[in-house]
């Protein structure tokens, strides 16, 4: 659909769209638009606009990010249709692995995901394994690639549908997360949660990891010492609250 730029919710319409696109192309499942739905009506509470305790939480994200010694960005079928360029861009910074992991099962969706960030730039992209899966987790995310989720020390699992943190932070992760819904499990159970639209946040967090590559160890941990993602949340909540 061809969405006149005048348009007063532009940015939204064409955001909505690339799910639309997704689900079309077949990466995205149909549960993908319901997720995109309550993704839209949290933005519309927060003012669709990256906030300050969003940045505050990229920061920490890039330092935690560059600071891991396996981090691994786990690939659903909305962050796909959402951000591939971006994912790649960030996989390569930091030398971090694409994973594609997906909640609906479908290893036709799970190749086409694969296809479809090759046909974006990615060198490499990772596919779970049936043999090999990780504790405390019944879903179909429980599968991984023994080179990737299995043995990273950080996994970023922007909008996660919530059965998985929890799993990964008792599995001995540290767990990044975008997610416009403060309340939600993922968010409540992250290490970081980066409370924003992904299609905002993304390219913030890769400017953030490429003027931390200089910061050294040292600088690093202080910024992630200094972060608190309770207090973050309870600020994402106050705002929505305020509206
Ligand atoms: O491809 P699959 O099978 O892995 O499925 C992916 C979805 C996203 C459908 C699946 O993980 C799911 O059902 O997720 P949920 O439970 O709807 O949770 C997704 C979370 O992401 C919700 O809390 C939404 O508010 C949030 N969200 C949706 N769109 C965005 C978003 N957060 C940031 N940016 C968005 N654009």
């Amino acid at each position: 659909m061809n969405i006149p730029k005048s348009h007063p919710r532009y940015e939204s319409l064409k955001t909505r769209e690339l799910v639309v696109s997704g689900i079309k192309r077949g990466t995205t499942s149909l549960h993908g638009l319901t997720a995109h739905g309550r993704g839209e009506a949290f933005d519309y509470l927060l003012g669709e606009k990256t906030n300050d305790f969003a940045k505050k939480s990229i920061e920490a994200a890039a330092a935690v990010l560059l600071n891991a010694k396996h981090p691994v960005i786990s690939v659903n079928g909305n962050t796909a249709a959402l951000v591939p360029k971006e994912l790649i861009i960030l996989s390569n910074l930091l030398n971090a692995s694409l994973e594609v992991n997906i909640f609906h099962p479908s290893k036709k969706r799970e190749i086409k995901i694969k296809n479809h960030l090759i046909k974006n730039g990615a060198k490499n992209v990772l596919l779970p394994d049936k043999k090999y899966k990780i504790k405390f987790l019944e879903s179909n995310r429980k599968y991984v690639n023994p080179d990737g989720i299995l043995k990273a020390d950080v996994v970023f699992v922007p909008l996660e549908d919530g059965d998985r943190t929890e799993a990964l932070i008792k599995n001995g992760n540290k767990v990044i997360t975008i997610d416009l819904n403060p309340l939600s499990r993922t968010s409540q159970k992250a290490t970081i949660t980066i409370v924003d639209n992904i299609v905002r946040a993304m390219p913030l967090l890769i400017k953030k990891v490429k003027q931390f590559e200089k910061y050294n160890h040292n600088e690093l941990k202080k910024i992630i010492k200094d972060y608190n993602n309770k207090k973050i949340l309870k600020i994402a909540l106050k705002t929505i609250k305020k509206l």
